[in-house]
């Protein structure tokens, strides 16, 4: 799976530490949304993909893990690293689970909220992914 964790500097002093996230320069994609979710119990959250949307997750604070899907394999991340995230590119199932009680999950997004971005039924994302995977084995020819 080509999704995958950052590693970011953290520029640290005696004050503590500060870690930076630029568009298209440590960030792979120009950051249009930027939201945060807190106070998650032991629901699992997420089990959607985005059509085109691109997003980039930092646990700011505690822990979450999260499953990634890309319709072949599937790989479970553990975030609780203030320097590092997960790319979550588009046409990607993802669930959260696991958080710990101080979790700040932050998510920087490519692109503004649209709910036609979603899809939120799995059968309906594996049938997309299957008819793209044929579509480029027949343009591959
Ligand atoms: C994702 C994972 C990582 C908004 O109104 N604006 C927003 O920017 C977002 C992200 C959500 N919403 C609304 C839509 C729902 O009524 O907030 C409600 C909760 O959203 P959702 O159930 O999609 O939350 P999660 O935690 O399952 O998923 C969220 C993001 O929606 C999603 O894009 O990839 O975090």
């Amino acid at each position: 799976m080509k999704n995958d964790l950052i590693d970011f500097q953290a520029i640290g002093d005696e004050r503590g530490y500060l870690v930076s996230f630029e568009a298209k320069r440590n960030i792979p994609f120009d950051i249009k949304r930027v939201y945060y979710i807190y106070g998650m119990n032991d629901k699992p959250r997420g089990f959607h993909a985005h059509k085109k949307l691109q997003q980039f997750l930092v646990c700011v604070s505690g822990s979450c893990k999260v499953l990634l899907d890309n319709g072949q394999d599937k790989k479970e991340y553990v975030l609780n690293q203030r320097n590092q995230g997960l790319i979550v590119k588009e046409m990607i199932w993802h669930e959260m689970y696991e958080f710990s009680e101080d979790c700040v999950l932050m998510v920087l997004a490519s692109d503004f909220y649209d709910e036609s971005d979603y899809i939120r039924q799995y059968e309906v994302f594996k049938s997309l992914i299957e008819r793209e995977t044929l579509e480029f084995r027949e343009y591959d020819r």
